[in-house]
């Protein structure tokens, strides 16, 4: 039966229509099967169809029904092997005979360790916009001190050691922890000092403090001058602690300066607020140890850094942009005069107040990441977050698509009620609602959050190999399937949202946008053949740029008509927001 269905799907997806298929009247007879798999296996379109089962036009059925995507559709095919660029998973070697250079004192060189990238996923995530966590504290380094950055994901070979820096900052996440104690262990035995600071710092310190010569445990731009101090007059402390508690508006801004401006799509990664108002089990805003209460930068130093910067568009980076509603409202007011577009991470529930949606697209709001995390009611109250209904998700992303904002939407895959059609029903609910962009992510057990705990008490955690840890691969026993299954359910959904017809499904209601619209989508889920080539040769920003600066004019002429008319009528700008 199954089987039949099957087929007969394939017939009419080639357009061959069947010589029993009756305009209007349809003898639902011969397309039961498949009627039945896909209404009853996809809840959320079952109850928006259920009322016209009996009386379904043509192309409600074709569009509604037939183009929906089989729940065990993920599963039919074997996996297939993805091709890497050697340079995407491995990283530079560091020659261990290299004899040691003259130290140079008061020259500090910042990394940010190399970490294999996920094949399924775009590589162009990894060049949109880059990471403040070394650029934010360089801004404290005293001005005797010369400062360095250097990005091993930019393709660009080792990091420099002639000559030798006195002081080597790495940030370290769980990813990449293992590269940040190899390139440790390597300056260390050459006579510079490592210092570490970041995540995992904070929820591992003990596997940590064995590679470094000290560990900055929460805020740098507090403890950074004090180190370099403390390294000056021969002092150095085995581990400095700050808290995120002071006030926000008092840190200098990021020393965007020492980042290699031609390498990401923008180096305007801007942050306004820290903090949010969850408090998700998996999230790392959850480990032990991190307090970080909601603190806001007063908008006008936000905004003195986009124009300082001189970039057409801005990532904020903040964990919830959209946490504080009258902070999001005053900083739209003052973002708006610049003419300039951004995207921003934000929670579905910005959606409450409409004219915040307003103002966001005023401002040059083109994009948001939302973490939808889940389709399931369930899954988000067991993961404490504090969300609308999944069921009134639907209706806030037109919201937002009605003021020329971009959605791209980021989901969990393999909470406790996930089951195997989980992957099938997101990717169908994602091309329903024209989600321009997602981001997919298996639950990963943050070491020292709560999910971590759980998840170690009921005996599932399958390794404690960080490097794996990366959301792409399972490390833990999902509830209803396989590790396994999980993995290829992940892999398969970024092939189903990366395909032609998926990207063509999506596409802007308004014709005039869909040219920019699948330039921006190519490029960014379609080229990761040629990502590689791209970064090593500086090119990210000039082949980013004009798509860039076409989106804002686009915006800004859609501001000017929405500012003009209180009614929505223009077409929506288009750009690819960040995905993390
Ligand atoms: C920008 C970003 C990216 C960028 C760039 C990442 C990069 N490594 O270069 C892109 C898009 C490529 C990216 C990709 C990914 N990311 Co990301 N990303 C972020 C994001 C949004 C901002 C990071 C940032 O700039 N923070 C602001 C800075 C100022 O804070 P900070 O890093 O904590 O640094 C402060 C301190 O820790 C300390 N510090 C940090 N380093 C050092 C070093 C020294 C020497 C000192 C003294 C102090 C110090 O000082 C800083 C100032 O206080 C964060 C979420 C967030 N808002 O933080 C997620 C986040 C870091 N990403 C995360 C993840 C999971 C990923 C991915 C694995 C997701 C995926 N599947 O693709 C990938 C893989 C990348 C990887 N392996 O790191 C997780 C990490 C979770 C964890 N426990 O490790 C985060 C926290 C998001 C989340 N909510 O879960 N990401
Ligand atoms: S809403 Fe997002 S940033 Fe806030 S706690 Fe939950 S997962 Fe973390």
């Amino acid at each position: 039966m199954a089987k039949t269905a099957l087929r007969r799907e394939k017939d009419i997806q080639k357009n061959e229509t069947p010589s029993h298929f009756q305009f209007g009247a349809i003898n639902l007879s011969s397309y039961e099967a498949i009627i039945r798999d896909r209404l009853e296996k996809s809840t959320l379109l079952w109850e928006s169809l259920r009322p016209s089962y009996v009386s379904l036009t043509r192309s409600t059925l074709y569009n509604k029904v037939l183009r929906m995507i089989p729940s065990g559709k993920p599963f039919l095919r074997r996996r297939k092997k993805r091709w890497l660029p050697p340079e995407m998973t491995t990283p530079p070697v560091l020659d261990l005979n290299e004899a040691a250079g003259p130290v140079e004192p008061h020259y500090a060189l910042l990394i940010n360790p190399f970490y294999p990238k996920d094949a399924n996923a775009s590589f162009g995530k990894h060049v949109l916009t880059p990471s403040l966590a070394l650029t934010s504290f360089a801004a404290t380094t005293p001005a005797n001190w010369r400062v360095e950055y250097f990005d091993e994901n930019l393709l660009d070979g080792r990091p420099p050691f002639r000559p030798m820096p006195q002081v080597v900052g790495i940030t370290v996440h769980l990813t990449f922890a293992r590269r940040a104690y190899e390139l440790a262990d390597w300056y260390r035995a050459r006579g510079a000092k490592a210092i570490f600071g970041g995540l995992h710092v904070l929820s591992c310190p003990d596997e940590c403090a064995p590679h470094a010569d000290a560990l900055a445990l929460g805020d740098g731009v507090q403890l950074w001058p004090r180190i370099l101090r403390d390294v000056e007059i021969g002092r150095l402390q085995p581990r400095y602690v700050a808290t995120y508690e002071n006030d926000y508006c008092d840190d200098p801004p990021p020393r965007r300066s020492i980042l290699p401006r031609y390498s990401f799509l923008t180096t305007t990664s801007l942050i306004a607020t820290r903090g949010c108002h969850n408090r998700c089990g998996f999230c790392y805003l959850a480990t032990d140890g991190l307090r970080m209460p909601y603190r806001m930068r007063r908008p006008q130093q936000v905004v003195e850094e986009f124009e300082a910067d001189n970039q057409p568009y801005a990532v904020f980076i903040d964990n919830n942009l959209g946490a504080r509603r009258d902070y999001l409202h005053t900083l739209c007011a003052a973002l708006r005069p610049l003419n300039k577009i951004w995207s921003a991470a934000v929670t579905i529930d910005v959606t409450d107040d409409p004219s915040l949606i307003r103002n966001m697209a005023l401002a040059g709001c083109t994009g948001v990441f939302i973490g939808f995390e889940s389709l399931s009611d369930d899954n988000l109250a067991e993961a404490h977050k504090k969300t609308p209904k999944t069921s009134d998700y639907a209706r806030r992303v037109r919201m937002l698509h009605d003021h020329g904002i971009q959605v791209n939407g980021s989901f969990v895959l393999g909470f406790d009620h996930d089951r195997k059609d989980v992957f099938a029903r997101t990717a169908e609910w994602v091309e329903e609602n024209r989600l321009e962009c997602s981001t997919f992510h298996i639950l990963t057990p943050y070491p020292a959050t709560p999910l971590f705990r759980q998840m170690e008490a009921e005996g599932r955690l399958l390794h404690r190999d960080w490097t794996l840890y990366d959301t792409g691969h399972a490390v833990f026993r999902p509830r209803h399937m396989s590790p396994e299954e999980l993995e290829h359910g992940y892999a398969w959904i970024y092939q189903r949202l990366f395909s032609h017809p998926s990207i063509w499904r999506r596409r802007p209601e308004d014709w005039q946008a869909v040219p920019l619209y699948l330039a921006m989508s190519y490029l960014y889920k379609r080229s990761n053949r040629f990502w590689h080539l791209l970064i090593r040769h500086d090119l990210v920003n000039p082949v980013w740029k004009p798509l860039v600066e076409m989106t804002r004019w686009r915006h800004v002429r859609y501001r000017r008509q929405l500012a003009e008319r209180e009614k929505l009528v223009a077409s929506p700008g288009q750009v690819v927001s960040a995905g993390v």
